[in-house]
């Protein structure tokens, strides 16, 4: 037996669509062209960054005994979490205000399995010379105060749309397995919390986050040992940067 198909909005969506005057309607309409318009170089910002560190990860793969990135994932900024950023910012509410002053609209990760593979990463990155470097924050070096350890960096690459170059802003955040692990647990707490997390469980926290700084030193000085590489694993960023 046929049964109706699903209407795609329901008599009261409908009814109170009518109920909006036309003009409020076609500029909710032109706000979205307007915001699609404004969203899609970060959409393309994301996979020109993306390509390069898969290439990187795949000649990795192909040509060394040993492949430095563990996985890469994006993320575009929600409308909402950008209209966040823009109030807490005290932003302009304006396209152009918010290209200038919001530069983690295009987000990519990397996760590295041992520190030094994060900075050699990150090295390889910057190197490319399409690859513009506009800020970085070594919280690897400089760890937050609850325990937070990423390598963050916000390069410029540019983007050949129709009408011509575009450079836009990308925020890579590079880090290990082990500093991923207690940034996603800790970002999940803080969301279940509301941002009111228990004083308890914020120690724990952070000492979760020492017990994974311990792990990380250790399972690359084995890494070294069993590779037969001399000395202690030596963390720096490029005296250029
Ligand atoms: P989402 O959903 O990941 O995008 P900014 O807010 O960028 O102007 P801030 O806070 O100095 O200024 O930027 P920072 O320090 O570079 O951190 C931005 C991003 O790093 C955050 O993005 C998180 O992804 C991550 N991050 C920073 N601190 C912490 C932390 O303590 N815990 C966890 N789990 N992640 C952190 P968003 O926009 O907050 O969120």
């Amino acid at each position: 037996m046929d049964s109706d198909p699903a209407p795609l909005l329901s008599t009261r969506a409908i009814m109170a669509l009518q109920s909006i005057d036309p003009a409020t309607l076609s500029e909710v309409q032109a706000f979205r062209e307007d915001f699609a318009r404004f969203i899609m170089p970060y959409k393309f910002g994301i996979d020109e960054i993306s390509t390069k560190v898969s290439i990187l990860r795949e000649e990795f793969a192909e040509l060394q005994d040993y492949n430095p990135i563990e996985h890469i994932s994006s993320r575009l900024k929600s409308a909402e979490s950008i209209e966040q950023k823009v109030i807490r910012k005290n932003c302009e509410p304006s396209f152009e205000a918010i290209r200038a002053a919001i530069t983690d609209i295009a987000g990519v990760r990397i996760v590295c399995s041992f520190v030094s593979d994060v900075y050699r990463v990150f090295e390889l990155l910057t190197a490319q010379e399409d690859v513009h470097v506009l800020q970085v924050k070594d919280y690897i070096a400089h760890p937050k105060p609850n325990g937070y350890k990423s390598l963050h960096v916000i390069v410029e690459v540019p983007v050949f749309l129709s009408g011509g170059p575009v450079a836009v802003p990308v925020e890579v955040q590079l880090r290990t397995v082990a500093m991923d692990f207690w940034a996603s647990l800790e970002h999940k707490i803080y969301y279940k919390y509301d941002g009111e997390v228990p004083e308890a469980l914020l120690r724990d926290l952070t000492a979760a986050a020492g017990t994974a700084g311990q792990l990380d030193i250790t399972m690359e000085d084995i890494h070294r040992q069993v590779r037969g590489d001399g000395g202690a694993a030596q963390y720096a960023l490029p005296v250029s940067v």
